[in-house]
């Protein structure tokens, strides 16, 4: 039986000339600087982003972690939206390993933060308060259907935000997703934040690999943040060689990801007993909901996971779809057929 992997564009496997670009990659200690396979993704990492400098991580927690690390001290806060993945799912590593303050504001159904909301929650100076140090947005916004950010509503969060002498970091982990959309280079939506982290395992494909931008300061510290996390890698050339593929041939396609991700949502909303946003269905998510009670969500995801469908369930009500590499629009269609049957019998 044939497997529709919906669940995230995290499980895509590493394309034929990944596989080809990682056999030859040609390799150093990376703890020396000397691996030029990564030297080679750094250097096309921030030239991509617009900044000076970047460095290979891990994954896309590490990704964050190291950036709000190398931002702030112990007891310093950082404002963060209620829904965004560094306050939901990297394991409180904010607070657990640097001591950070985490400060939420309410998310938006379209994935930002109110500047009012923010300007609230700014400290003042008093002894009783922490230091706010650090603004976070995630584009595009995983909790919140996937949705993007203009490079006009960042823009104008870093212009509130240098004006009280403050930081911000993007959680780009999907920052191609969200360029492609708009249509615009991405340091558009960069340009004026102080870092940014962007993931390669996710739409585009790579098998490990995030790649943290900034200024050529930020990332000699941040380099020493990864060295204590135990991240700093040897032969790392080994994941940049497809990580390189991924930032040469992988970006173009996002917008197949989008149209299958639209089909998918165009169909469930026509599905009796299923609703979605479609309106906030922008990207690779779908979100959606069995609207009867009886039918609970893990009921729906165990159902089509017989039929080799296999969906996340994020919520007691709530499923989530993503499209990716290898997801085409027989996949969307065969998806919402099986989708469709289960919605009839029950
Ligand atoms: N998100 C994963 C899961 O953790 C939910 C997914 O399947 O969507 N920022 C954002 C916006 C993310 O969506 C994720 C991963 C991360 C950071 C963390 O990346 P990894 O998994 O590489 O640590």
């Amino acid at each position: 039986m044939k497997t529709i992997d919906l669940r995230s564009d995290t499980v895509t496997l590493p394309t034929p000339s990944m596989r080809e670009a990682i056999y030859q990659a040609e390799l150093g200690d990376d703890v020396f600087g000397e691996d030029p396979t990564t030297n080679r993704l750094e250097r096309m990492a921030a030239e991509r982003m617009g900044k000076e400098a970047a460095m290979l991580v891990v994954s896309g927690t590490m990704g964050n972690l190291v950036c709000l690390l190398t931002h702030c001290k112990r007891g310093e806060e950082a404002i963060l939206g209620d829904k965004s993945h560094t306050f939901l799912y990297e394991a409180g590593g904010m607070s657990a390993l640097g001591g950070i303050h985490p400060h939420t504001v309410r998310n938006q159904p379209d994935g930002t933060i109110r500047l009012i909301d923010i300007e609230a929650a700014i400290r003042g100076d008093n002894v009783h308060f922490p230091r706010t140090r650090l603004i976070c947005l995630e584009n595009t916004h995983n909790r919140c259907s996937g949705a993007v950010l203009t490079s006009e509503y960042t823009d104008a969060v870093a212009a509130l935000a240098r004006g009280r002498g403050i930081m911000v970091h993007l959680d780009g982990a999907r920052i191609f997703n969200a360029a492609a959309v708009l249509g615009v280079d991405v340091k558009e939506l960069t340009r004026n934040v102080d870092s940014v982290s962007f993931c390669l395992s996710k739409g585009l494909s790579a098998p490990v690999g995030s790649v943290v931008c900034g200024c050529r300061e930020f990332i000699t510290e941040a380099r020493r943040v990864r060295k204590v996390l135990g991240g700093g890698m040897r032969q790392c050339g080994i994941i940049a060689a497809a990580g390189i593929t991924a930032l040469e041939q992988m970006v173009d396609r996002i917008a197949e990801d989008h149209a299958n991700a639209r089909r998918l949502a165009v169909g469930i909303a026509r599905i009796q007993g299923l609703t979605t946003n479609l309106e906030g269905t922008q990207t690779n998510m779908v979100y959606f909901e069995p609207v009867d009670e009886q039918l609970t969500a893990e009921i729906l995801v165990k159902q089509l996971s017989k039929k080799g469908i296999r969906l996340l369930q994020t919520g007691p009500s709530q499923i989530r779809a993503v499209t990716h590499y290898g997801i085409t629009a027989e996949d969307i269609d065969l998806t919402l057929a099986a989708l469709d049957k289960i919605m009839q019998k029950s």
